[in-house]
C-alpha cells in the first residue's frame, strides 16, 4: 500500500476482519482509489485500509459509486444486503454500491474519465452482487448525476469515507443474486418506498438514507423528462 508515504500512521493491522466471513475478508483485499477532497486520485489503498474508522478519522477518503436503477415502470430496484457483509449488514439501501478499483478502466483523473471509471465498475458488480449481464446495463444506458461527499460510521471499527458518483439507470433486467452480497430485492414506487422508511424494523444505509432526504424524489420525478438539468453536476456536495 502505497499510502503508507501520504498516512504514515494509518492502521494496517488486521485483528479487525476476525471472525468475518471468509469471501468479505477476501474481498478486502481489492484496491480503492485514494482522493484528496476535490476528488483528485492522490493514491491507492485496500479496501479494508479505506472502511476502518481509526483511518477514516485521519482524512483517508476514496471513490465509490452508487447505481440507482427503476424498471420500465419507473420503480426503483433496492437490495437488502447480506448479512455477511462487514459494513452495513442486513441493511436495506439503493440498487448496487460500490468502489472503482485501480485497474486500468476504473481509474480517473479528469472528471469525464472518472465517470466513465465508475459506469466500468458498476457494469462489473451489477453482475457481481445481481447476476445483471452488461449487455442489459450498456455504459450509454448510465447517466452521472452528481457526486456526494460523505462521512459515515458502521459500527465502531468500520466505516464509510467516500466521494460517491451517483448513477441512474433505466433498465428492464433479469436478476440472478448472489447470496454473500445481497438477501433480498425488491421493487418500489416513491410512495412505497416512503412507508418503507415508516417501518421501524427496517434498517437503511446512511448513504441512501442522505440521498432520500436530499435529492432522491426530484430526479426521479424527473426520470422521465427533464433529467437533464440535474446531469453531468460538477460541484461536489459535501453532506
Ligand atoms: C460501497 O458499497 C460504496 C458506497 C457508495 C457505500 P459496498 O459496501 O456495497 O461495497 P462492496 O459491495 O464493494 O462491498
Ligand atoms: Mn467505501
Amino acid at each position: 500500500d502505497n499510502i503508507l508515504r501520504l498516512f504514515p500512521d494509518i492502521d494496517t493491522s488486521s485483528e479487525a476482519l476476525e471472525g468475518h466471513d471468509e469471501e468479505q475478508i477476501r474481498l478486502m483485499d481489492e484496491v480503492c482509489i485514494v482522493l484528496d477532497e476535490n476528488d483528485v486520485p492522490i493514491g491507492t489503498a485496500s479496501k479494508k485500509l479505506c472502511h476502518l474508522m481509526t483511518n477514516i478519522d485521519k482524512g483517508l477518503l476514496h471513490r465509490a459509486f452508487s447505481v440507482f436503477l427503476f424498471n420500465e415502470k419507473n420503480e426503483l430496484l433496492l437490495q437488502q444486503r447480506a448479512s455477511e457483509k462487514i459494513t452495513f449488514p442486513n441493511m436495506w439501501t439503493n440498487t448496487c454500491c460500490s468502489h472503482p478499483l485501480n485497474v486500468s478502466n476504473e481509474t480517473g483523473s479528469t472528471l469525464e474519465a472518472a465517470i466513465l471509471g465508475v459506469k466500468h465498475a458498476a457494469q462489473r458488480k451489477l453482475e457481481h452482487e445481481l447476476g445483471i449481464k452488461k449487455e442489459q446495463v450498456p455504459l450509454e444506458k448510465f447517466r452521472f448525476l452528481t457526486r456526494i461527499h460523505y462521512k459515515a460510521p458502521s459500527d465502531g471499527k468500520w466505516g464509510e469515507h467516500e466521494i460517491d458518483y451517483i448513477l441512474f439507470i433505466k433498465a428492464n433486467v433479469d436478476l440472478n443474486i448472489n447470496k454473500n452480497e445481497v438477501q433480498a430485492t425488491r421493487y418500489v414506487t416513491p410512495e412505497e418506498l416512503k412507508q418503507l422508511f415508516q417501518d421501524p424494523t427496517l434498517k437503511f444505509t446512511p448513504w441512501f438514507k442522505l440521498i432520500c432526504q436530499s435529492m432522491l424524489f426530484e430526479w426521479w420525478a424527473h426520470l422521465e423528462s427533464g433529467l437533464e438539468k440535474f446531469e453531468n453536476e460538477q460541484q461536489i456536495r459535501r453532506m
